[in-house]
């Protein structure tokens, strides 16, 4: 009956974001009478099904793992570039930058990063565009950083922004989830370039595009600071 339950929630909350996802980018709907009302009223869809998925994430829940031998190698390269444009960050002078509601701002070097304790998991990878991929990584578990950084943790958003420009934000629910890691290494090697080096986001509850690779900041906020596909129509709490 339980599982019953919460099977039926997770096929209604991943209805609910593959709506948002196909319904929005992928609509070419046109009034020529009321041009901006199809528009706004698909953003306010996608403004509720984000407070719906909110709703229905159970923070308990994990993302399926898998064994070693069905890890996609080599993975997948994705960007909103090409993967020779990938930013190289210079791993003896990064520092991870705070802002936000955060008590103690001071940023992190990588060998601070590597002094926390580490998690690995071995999880699928699931892109809009159609791909899926299996990978491993491993890093500082986000919920215990925050809580290492004294985050106010009452706050609704956790916001990353990226060497290529990028940008993302996630809810805090999902930042304190067991799964969601500030990643450094991918394969027990420290990650590549294209692939997110020196700090990435793996958040196997969420879609690719929520997984910020070469993280140079990080704020904790109430503020609303969307994401570079979320703004231009994806849903933005888009749990798989
Ligand atoms: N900095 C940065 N992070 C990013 C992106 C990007 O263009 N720049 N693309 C996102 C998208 S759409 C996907 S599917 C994944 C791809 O990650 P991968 O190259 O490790 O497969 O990264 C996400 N994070
Ligand atoms: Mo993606």
């Amino acid at each position: 009956m339980k599982q019953l339950d919460l099977n039926r929630r997770k096929l209604l909350s991943r209805a609910l974001a593959l709506g948002a996802i196909t319904a929005l980018p992928g609509c070419n709907y046109e009034d020529p009478a009321h041009p901006d009302v199809a528009d706004w009223f698909l953003h306010k869809m996608s403004a509720f099904n984000d407070e719906m998925q909110a709703l229905l994430f159970n923070p308990n829940t994990l993302a399926p793992t898998f064994s070693p031998g069905m890890i996609t190698n080599p993975p997948r390269f994705n960007a909103f570039y090409d993967m020779s444009q990938a930013p190289v960050v210079d791993p003896a002078t990064y520092a991870l930058e705070l802002g936000g509601q955060i008590q103690d701002k001071q940023s992190w070097t990588l060998a601070a990063l590597r002094a926390l304790p580490q998690e690995g998991q071995i999880t699928r990878f699931v892109c809009v565009e159609g791909w899926r991929v299996i990978g491993q990584w491993s890093g500082v578990p986000l919920g215990y950083f925050l809580h290492r950084i004294g985050a106010d943790v009452t706050c609704k958003y956790v916001s990353f922004k990226c060497a290529d420009g990028y940008y993302s934000s996630i809810d805090m629910a999902s930042a304190l989830h067991p799964q969601t890691i500030l990643a450094l290494d991918f394969l027990n090697a420290p990650l590549t370039a294209p692939f997110g080096a020196p700090v990435r986001l793996r958040i196997p509850t969420k879609l690719g595009f929520k997984n910020p690779k070469s993280i140079m900041q990080l704020a904790v906020s109430n503020v609303y600071t969307g994401g570079y596909w979320e703004d231009q129509g994806y849903n933005w709490f888009s749990g798989s």
